[in-house]
């Protein structure tokens, strides 16, 4: 049994969920409300945080680790330390972008400099690459965690009303459109919850 755990949000969890459905894994989606993550949930995963992960092989907390495990087992995550590396630092981008994010919500000051400066820095690195690769990955010419980390991460921008923020890129508009489109996850975006409150 496959078991994904996690508040009931899209968060750091939604990348996890994606490439699970992507990958034909079925998972049981356990959410928990905030406020009802109790002393016994947190002592079942390893550092009393979510997201956390079951498998049949292994049971592992902190986002990165677990794509990186479902990365590795699907094979998307380069052929040798080069790739990875190059693949693993795209993703990392992501986690810079929402740490400004988050930090940044205490002034209109600093949400605009979010929206103007933080968040451009990389997403223009973000539409490069697309426009060097075609339009169609972030790296290479083969679908890897870079594409699901990037799409997430775009996805989220939306997700969170931050959608302007993309105007100026329109490659990373049309990459989202055409992952939203995949024909593994059309189901699945269809279905799921567009009012969590993050
Ligand atoms: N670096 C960790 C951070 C995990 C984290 O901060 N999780 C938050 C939810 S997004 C959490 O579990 N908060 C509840 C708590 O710490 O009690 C990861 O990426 O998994």
């Amino acid at each position: 049994m496959t078991t994904v755990y996690y508040f009931n949000g899209r968060g750091r969890a939604e990348c996890i969920r994606v490439m699970l459905t992507y990958f034909g894994v079925k998972f049981t989606d356990t959410r928990y409300e905030m406020g009802k993550f109790t002393e016994e949930d947190k002592s079942r995963t390893t550092f009393g945080q979510l997201p956390h992960f079951e498998d049949a092989d292994v049971k592992v907390s902190q986002t990165m680790a677990i794509e990186l495990y479902l990365a590795t087992k699907h094979h998307i995550v380069g052929k040798n330390p080069v790739e990875t590396a190059q693949i693993h630092s795209i993703v990392l981008s992501t986690n810079d972008v929402f740490q400004a994010y988050f930090t940044s919500r205490a002034t209109e000051e600093s949400k605009l400099k979010f929206r103007t400066e933080m968040a451009p820095r990389y997403i223009k690195v973000w539409e490069k690459l697309l426009k060097e690769n075609g339009g169609k990955h972030l790296w290479g010419n083969t679908l890897t965690w870079a594409d699901f980390a990037i799409f997430n991460a775009i996805d989220y921008v939306f997700y969170l009303k931050e959608g302007s923020i993309m105007d100026n890129f329109p490659a990373c508009v049309a990459f989202h459109k055409e992952f939203l489109q995949l024909p593994q996850l059309t189901a699945y975006f269809a279905a799921r919850s567009t009012t969590t409150p993050f």
